[in-house]
Parts: structure tokens; sequence; C-alpha cells
């Protein structure tokens, strides 16, 4: 089966025909609330506000938001460490990511964990197992739970490229190809394995290897997110059709340090210049220059939604520590959508 590099839909400047005008800016939205939580969350973390270290996803906003968007709200979502646009999809407020990040009762998992390890299952989100790419596993198998039960759902998970060198890639492709399931890998294609580039990684570029298990491998520019979201969409609707699973490589490029300890002084500068001429929110605002949008309001309202949030994530109190062994085991059982805060993606 060959590998196809997927066109970006705006080559002659149209829109995907199922994106609105009102999508497109809930696209920009969804990746300037992204970096403008992160640019904070960075903040509090150099305030030692933040336990841990500090994982973000600078410049790759378009891959986690455009897959995110294609996804429907019964769909499950297996999401990485930088990866935060897909749970801003999903609905989750940034009040309680900032909040999840300090560790503060506020937050997802309550002050379990930081700015890793969480995901609201009530919105379809997975939290992030770490070993890599194990996500590539629990994916597959919701979407083999899916197919025996019959439901019309798909999943999705995020990975690096640097995590399709270890077996599990392989045995999730596998198992994938040879059930026909209905999942969709997006590999985050942004360069570097912590300091290891690409050309020290592979021989054979991850899109291509989709073809070994039977199904398709696409390339799309990652870092022009209605691509990303089209590449996805069709992606699903192969998935929910009964033909199996999709390999999507999302080329982009991991602007910052591994996490916030690392400078990054392995990349050449010029690399980084490279990619930021191509930066995803420069480039989706300049399309939507022509639908008349007040970029400036937008701006104001994404800048003043994450001084708010901010703002009650550090009025959040610590954890009790006599909920400490709260929720190690499901106590109820949840109904997808129950509880959910409104849900902002594309469900056409
Ligand atoms: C099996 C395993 N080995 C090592 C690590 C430590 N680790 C966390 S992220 C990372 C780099 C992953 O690179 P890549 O898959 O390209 O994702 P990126 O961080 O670039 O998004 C490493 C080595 C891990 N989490 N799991
Ligand atoms: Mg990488």
């Amino acid at each position: 089966m060959a590998t196809t590099t997927f066109a970006p839909p705006d080559h002659d400047g149209a829109a995907p025909a199922h994106l609105t005008p009102t999508d497109r800016v809930a696209l920009l939205r969804h990746m300037l609330l992204m970096r403008t939580i992160e640019e904070r969350a960075m903040t509090l973390y150099r305030q030692g506000r933040v336990p841990g270290s500090f994982y973000d996803g600078f410049g790759q906003e378009a891959v986690s938001v455009g897959a995110a968007f294609a996804m429907a709200a019964q769909d499950r979502l297996c999401i990485l460490h930088r990866d935060l646009g897909a749970h801003l999809v999903r609905g989750v407020q940034p009040a309680r990511i900032l909040a999840q990040y300090m560790g503060r009762a506020g937050g997802v998992t309550g002050g379990r964990d930081g700015n890793v390890h969480f995901g609201d299952h009530r919105l379809g989100c997975v939290g992030m197992v770490s070993m890599l790419p194990d996500m590539m596993l629990v994916a597959t198998g919701m979407a083999m739970a899916f197919r025996l039960r019959r439901e019309a759902r798909c999943a999705i998970t995020w990975l690096g490229e640097g995590s399709t060198s270890r077996g599990d890639f392989h045995e999730a492709l596998n198992w994938a190809g040879v059930q026909r399931l209905p999942v969709i890998f997006v590999v985050e294609n942004n360069q570097y394995a912590y300091s290891t580039p690409t050309a020290a990684q592979y021989a054979v570029a991850p899109a291509q290897r989709a073809a070994a298990y039977g199904f398709p491998g696409v390339t799309v520019d990652g870092n022009d997110v209605e691509a990303v979201f089209e590449a996805t969409r069709v992606a699903r609707e192969r998935a929910v059709a009964g033909e199996g699973p999709t390999l999507i490589e999302a080329m982009t490029m991991r602007m910052h340090g591994h996490a916030a300890h690392d400078d990054m002084s392995y990349v050449p500068p010029e690399l980084l210049e490279h990619w930021r001429a191509r930066d995803p929110i420069d480039r989706q605002e300049a399309r939507l220059r022509t639908l008349e949008v007040d970029l400036d309001a937008l701006r104001d309202e994404v800048a003043a939604t994450v001084r708010a949030g901010a703002e009650e994530a550090l009025r959040s109190p610590e954890p009790d520590p006599a909920t400490a062994t709260d929720r190690v085991f499901a106590d109820e059982e949840v109904h997808l959508g129950d509880g959910c805060a409104p849900w902002s993606g594309w469900s056409r």
C-alpha cells in the first residue's frame, strides 16, 4: 500500500468543506488558549509553583487541536504530554488545567499528579501512561472493545516519533491492522526525541511503516491546523465505516526543550528559524484575515480567560491527604457525557 502525502486543504485558498467559519475561528482560539496557558504555566514553574518538571507543546498546537477537533463526542482520546490542545477541545477549563499543573485539589486528578498524567474520562480523555508508547496499546484495546460492542466509536492516540522505535509501536499497529480496528495513530514528528534527532532514530519514516501492517499511512503538515483536522476527519470516517486504522504522521517541530530544564543546545538555531516562520497560530491567523475576524478581540478574550483561570487555580487548596486513596478503584459507573462541560469540537 502506497504512502500518501495529505494535500493541505487550503492549497487553493479554500477551507476543508466540513469546516464552517465558526469552526475555523474555534481552531485558532483553541491553539491560542493552549499557548497562553502554557506560557502562564512556564511562569508558574519558574516561580516554583509547579512541582516536578514542565513539558509543553509550544509550536505543535495544530497537531493536538486539529486532530481532537475531528473526533466525535462518543470517541476516546489518549492524550500525550504535548497535547494540551486535545484536553481544551474536549472542554477542560483552563483553571482545572493550571490547578492540575500545580498539584492542587481543583486539578483534573485532584492533586495526584502534575503536568503530564491526567485526563477527564467523562470528556473522553484518557490519562497518559508514562511508558512510551503504551497509549497506542490502550487505544487499540479500546478500539477492540468498540468493535466487540458494535459501537460506532473511534479511538485516537498521539505519539512522538521517538516512540516509533519501540516494540509496542509495532505490536499495536499489527493488531490494529489484523483486526481492522477503529483507531487513529497520530505520530507527532517534532524532529527530536529528547536530544535524539530523527536521522538517528529511524531509517524508514513512520508513515511508511503503516503499509507493512496493511493500512494507510499519511503525511500531513503538522503546523497547518486545518490540514491536520482534514486528515483526521478522513481517518475517522474510515474507522467508523469498518475500514480500519490510519497512521497520520504530522510534521512539526519541538520549539522548546524536551522539558523546562532543557536548554536544547543540541538543536541548530537555523532549524528553529525555519519552523518559526511556519508558526501554526500565525498561519491560521493569516487565513482568518479574509473572514474579517477581530483577532485583537480574540487574543484579549483568551488572555483574560487564562488570567482568570490562573487566579482561580491559585486559590485552589492543596489536596486533603485523607483523600489520597480515593479514585484508585472505580466506585461508580461513569457514562460518557455525565457532568461534561460544553464540548466544542466538530461533530457533524
Ligand atoms: C519506554 C520509555 N522510555 C523512556 C521514557 C522517557 N522519555 C519521556 S519523553 C521521551 C522522549 C520521547 O520522544 P518522542 O517520542 O519523540 O516524543 P516528544 O517528547 O518529542 O514529543 C523520553 C525518552 C519513557 N517515558 N518511556
Ligand atoms: Mg519527538
